[in-house]
């Protein structure tokens, strides 16, 4: 389990953050809601919502590009929801951070644009084998446009990063790794600071793929030191369509946009065009404005009942529903790392994850059966699929109590 401090979770305001978020207010099937598919997208609460709502009752325009108030007005909220994400990662400047649609999209950015305009053929990418499809594939692409090789760094059977392998595996080929910071499909936490100072030590830059970091802990890019962090705004209790890339500005600087259009020229001649200055160089055309503003105010909702807070409250859910799975005969958990967040992932013996999922449905209770974008994570474990709880800011300990009833029914009925 994951180091984090303890704390009596008596102290955790619960029923105020549970009151926030409407989605949770319903019943399903019958069932008050018990929503633990928190890894695949979170649930909003009323101060995300109403931002949203009241940006586009009262401030919404384009941007950059108009002199009228309102043009005005929605470019200061915007500018200042980059402001809010640049503090959240302890970014040095706010060009250093690129609003983007989410998490794929930033790793394809730096693929098609770093990736593109350096790797060459005989170059290395190194990965991990616990990556998810989008820290896999915009590399793939990327080795096939310019002849570069994908390499990948072996996990244990628990599900952890082999670090002696990949220091084996950073040679003077490597052009760029790129991990990430907590697995989608196992929970694990990679040793994220260990990795970057390894890969410095040979003038290596490191991406780390943060989608499911950002929401369950801090995050600092300078204290890391990571080249290029990438996350969603929708795991973050955010809207979707955004997300953000941040990267060092000296790398930025020297990488070519990657989508041309609006908004990230200077000038434009049919002879020859400026970019940009960062980050609206890659930033084409008219971005996610609101959505932009709304995750400044998720970012603020998470803030504001604290890290320490999340950290324990997550921990002891993690923590509990462990132990509680522990004790459903048949039931195998899939990723069993030391350092692991609030994801449980797990099979049973004779029934498909999918028929755990639709079961669990009938329950009220949402996790998410599959092989969560994470094919050759699923191979590893040698299963077609795994069900997974994740588990956020507003989940309690009654709803583990109610998972674990509901798996034991599935095993009776099942047989
Ligand atoms: N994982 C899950 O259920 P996007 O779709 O761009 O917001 O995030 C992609 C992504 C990248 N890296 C990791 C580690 C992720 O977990 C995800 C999204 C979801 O696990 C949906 S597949």
């Amino acid at each position: 389990m994951s180091t984090v401090p303890t704390q009596s979770p008596q102290t955790y305001p619960i029923d105020r953050i549970r009151a926030d978020f409407p989605a949770l207010q319903q019943q399903i099937r019958g069932k008050p809601l018990v929503y633990l598919d928190n890894a695949a997208s979170a649930q909003k609460p009323n101060q995300v919502i109403d931002t949203l709502a009241d940006f586009y009752r009262h401030d919404f325009s384009n941007i950059h590009r108009s002199v009228h108030t309102l043009g005005e007005r929605a470019t200061a909220k915007y500018e200042a929801a980059r402001d809010t994400v640049r503090r959240f990662l302890n970014a040095r400047q706010t060009e250093e951070i690129v609003f983007v649609r989410g998490t794929t999209e930033a790793i394809n950015l730096v693929a098609q644009s770093f990736g593109g305009s350096q790797f060459k053929e005989g170059d290395e990418i190194l990965i991990s084998a616990m990556e998810h499809h989008s820290n896999i594939v915009p590399w793939q692409m990327v080795c096939q446009q310019t002849g570069a090789r994908l390499r990948v760094v072996p996990i244990n059977d628990h599900g952890e990063l082999i670090l002696e392998e990949y220091q084996r595996l950073l040679g003077s080929r490597t052009r760029l790794v790129s991990i990430t910071h907590m697995s989608n499909a196992l929970g694990t936490l990679n040793p994220v600071k260990e990795i970057i100072d390894l890969a410095h030590t040979r003038e290596i830059p490191v991406l780390l793929d943060g989608a499911q970091a950002v929401p369950h802990l801090p995050v600092d890019v300078q204290a890391l030191d990571c080249d290029f962090y990438a996350f969603s705004g929708h795991k973050l209790y955010g809207p979707t369509g955004i997300g953000v890339l941040y990267g060092k500005r000296e790398l930025l600087e020297a990488m070519p946009p990657w989508q041309g259009g609006g908004e990230m020229i200077r000038t434009v001649t049919f002879e020859k065009t400026e970019y940009n200055e960062l980050p609206y160089k890659f930033e084409a055309g008219t971005p996610a404005i609101a959505e932009a503003v709304g995750l400044g105010a998720a970012i603020d909702y998470v803030e504001a009942i604290g890290w320490d807070h999340i950290a324990a409250h997550e921990h002891a859910l993690i923590e509990y529903a462990t132990e509680m799975v522990h004790t459903i005969p048949g039931l195998g958990i899939i990723g069993t790392a030391a350092e692991k967040g609030a994801i449980l992932s797990f099979a049973l013996d004779r029934v498909h994850p999918h028929d755990i999922g639709t079961f669990l449905d009938h329950y009220g209770i949402a996790v998410r059966a599959g092989h969560h974008c994470a094919m050759p994570v699923m191979d590893f474990f040698k299963v077609p699929a795994t069900a997974r709880a994740s588990f956020g800011i507003y989940n309690t300990l009654e709803e583990v109590d109610q998972l674990i009833h509901a798996i034991k029914e599935i095993i009776k009925v099942f047989g």
